[in-house]
């Protein structure tokens, strides 16, 4: 009895560990109550983590990364709820912007660890 109560603590805890680690997500909002801001504006996360950019409203908007044209969302958002995801997989820190908007302070930062 003891030998099967082992093995089936042995089949759970390697499913456990085997289990595909689900990357955080985490929601950055644009143009949330009519500010053109990303909210929040400065986010940190863990390498492989996806940051999901919401079209709000004030359109469009778009996500651009300073350097890192793989990880620019150059198309332009207009309807709310369109959204894009991006994934930093390496750490570091990301500073990025609104096309249309950079003037107007549409600007953030992603600190990657
Ligand atoms: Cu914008």
């Amino acid at each position: 009895m003891n030998f099967i109560r082992a093995i089936i603590i042995a089949t759970v805890a390697a499913m456990v560990f085997l289990l595909p680690k689900t990357a955080y997500a985490l929601d950055v909002s644009m143009g949330a109550n009519g500010n053109l801001a990303f909210e929040p504006n400065e986010i940190t996360i863990s390498a492989g983590d996806t940051v999901h950019f919401i079209n709000e409203s004030l359109p469009p908007h778009n996500i651009i990364v300073e350097g890192r044209a793989d990880l620019s969302r150059e198309a332009l958002l207009f309807a709310p709820g369109e959204s894009q995801d991006v994934v930093f997989a390496d750490a570091g820190d990301y500073n990025f912007f609104c096309g249309p908007h950079q003037g107007a302070g549409m600007t953030g930062v992603v600190h990657v660890n």
